[in-house]
């Protein structure tokens, strides 16, 4: 794959989602480059699972980053991930204190300052990538209490507003290279970067993939970016997606 350094931009005011009109249009973007899509507002912004994501006009970034990969390549699923970390390398700089919730969600302050929709659109030859990243900035404390999750933005932490392209230029920045990195040597670079930075370490979850329900402990992260929970018998399982929630 080409190195992807230069980034092909495309704003709307407001759309339905980015990662939406991403899919619809992936065959019209250019395939050698890195697209990003962002829109001040987003009326029908989504997440996992169709689930609803708040997108305020003007208040949070949304983004979605367009670019292929070889049909084959093994490390999609680590995708999210290393855009998790991208993002996390920014807000340190920043002055904030991070942790990733298992597979990409941002915590600050244990709760959600960001989540992450990777979706794909497949091509006879190759993969088109469609990673969409919602960081909540400036996003009003009002809204921040509407939503069925404890969640909060950059300004509600730090009593300061931000300036969205000053945040979101150093993550694609820094997207770009650790996207590098993972295409050169796999995850195994990030593994002990993103175990440090692995929120509920210890604590008991249950998790949901969709067709199961397991409960155990947060053990660990394999070098291939997977769960280890450990089970109540004392054996390790290993997740390589799902939905975790701390265990009441
Ligand atoms: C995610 O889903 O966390 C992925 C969110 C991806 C959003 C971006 S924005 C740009 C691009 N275009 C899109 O349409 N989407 C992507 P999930 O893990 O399923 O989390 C969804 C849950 O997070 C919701 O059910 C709420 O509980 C919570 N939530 C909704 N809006 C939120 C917000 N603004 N901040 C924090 N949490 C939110």
């Amino acid at each position: 794959m080409p190195k992807l350094k230069n980034i092909y931009y495309i704003h709307f005011d407001t759309i339905d989602s980015t990662n939406t009109w991403t899919k619809k249009n992936a065959a019209t973007l250019d395939q050698n480059q890195l697209t990003c899509v962002t829109a001040l507002e987003q009326t029908a912004g989504r997440g996992r699972l169709n689930r609803k994501w708040e997108s305020p006009k003007g208040q949070n970034i949304y983004a979605t980053l367009y670019f292929c990969l070889p049909r084959d390549c093994p490390y999609i699923a680590n995708l999210g991930q290393i855009l998790s970390l991208s993002c996390i390398a920014v807000l340190k700089k920043k002055g904030f204190s991070p942790a990733v919730k298992w597979p990409n969600d941002i915590l600050l302050d244990h709760k959600k300052v960001a989540g992450i929709l990777c979706e794909t659109v497949s091509f006879e030859d190759r993969i088109g990538i469609v990673l969409g990243i919602g960081i909540n900035i400036n996003m009003s404390p009002e809204l921040l209490d509407t939503i069925d999750q404890p969640a909060t933005s950059l300004a509600q932490l730090s009593g300061q507003t931000w300036n969205l392209e000053q945040i979101i230029e150093p993550i694609l920045k820094q997207f770009i290279h650790d996207l590098e990195t993972l295409q050169e040597k796999g995850f195994a670079p990030f593994h002990r970067a993103y175990e440090d930075l692995l929120a509920f370490k210890g604590a008991q979850l249950t998790c949901t993939d969709g067709i199961r329900t397991i409960q155990g402990i947060c053990h660990s992260i394999n070098s291939d970016g997977k769960l280890n929970l450990l089970l109540p018998d004392g054996t390790l399982t290993t997740l390589s997606a799902g939905e975790l929630k701390l265990k009441k």
